[in-house]
């Protein structure tokens, strides 16, 4: 087994960080590879590795699965143990819920507050649909800290922590209001020794939007 994840820029691609999260969380042993953003070859780089035209991608050997939830789903299935999906039912089916309204909604704030992890733009991009995706995100992370008591929405680091995780950096740069639980969950994500190894890496790429 031969894994290479094949990320966008990491200053940039909020859907790269989720699979990145995934497979780090899990110790796996895989190779990322970044093709840069917005650049004249990103696209026919990017349609090298997959015919959808899209990162990330993730390659395990000859088998080439797209799509971020696809790639954490997938890495869940080869490292069971690592408990990518809460032990029990009823929180895992939270758990897949919340992981697939992140993944089918919120295009406002996406449109609104696009990922720029080094970046501090504060009270850029708050229209009142952005803000209202907020509110419903931050619902949801109060929901789950609530019942599971924290430091992660359902206690320890799962694959719903890793599709959330591009959201908490767009509140930090564009400085939206948070309350001190959702603060304290945004500070967690901050802290893993992944994402500042995926922080400390796009701090190195070059900036190619303003
Ligand atoms: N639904 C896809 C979205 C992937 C996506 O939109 N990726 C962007 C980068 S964050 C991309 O590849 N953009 C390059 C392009 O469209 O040419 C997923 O979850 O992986």
């Amino acid at each position: 087994m031969a894994l290479t994840l094949y990320v966008g820029s990491k200053r940039y691609s909020s859907w790269s960080l989720r699979p990145y999260l995934a497979l780090a969380q899990a110790g796996a042993d895989f190779e990322c590879k970044t093709i840069l953003l917005d650049q004249p070859d990103t696209k026919a780089k990017i349609g090298d590795v997959n015919p959808a035209g899209k990162v990330p991608v993730l390659h395990d050997d000859r088998l080439v699965i797209w799509d971020s939830l696809a790639i954490c789903e997938y890495v869940a299935e080869l490292y069971p143990t690592a408990g990518l999906w809460p032990d029990d039912r009823v929180a895992r089916a939270k758990a897949r819920a919340i992981s697939c309204e992140m993944h089918s909604s919120f295009a406002s704030l996406r449109g609104a507050m696009p990922m720029d992890i080094l970046s501090k733009k504060p009270g850029v991009g708050h229209t009142a649909e952005a803000l209202a995706d907020a509110r419903r995100v931050q619902q949801i992370w109060r929901e789950a800290l609530d019942a599971s008591g924290g430091p992660f929405l359902f206690g320890k680091f799962t694959i719903a922590d890793a599709m959330f995780a591009p959201v908490t950096t767009r509140f930090t740069t564009y400085g939206v209001d948070m309350d001190a639980q959702c603060r304290a969950y945004v500070d967690a994500i901050a802290q893993l020794p992944a994402f500042r190894a995926w922080y400390a890496d796009a701090e190195r790429e070059p900036k190619s939007r303003e």
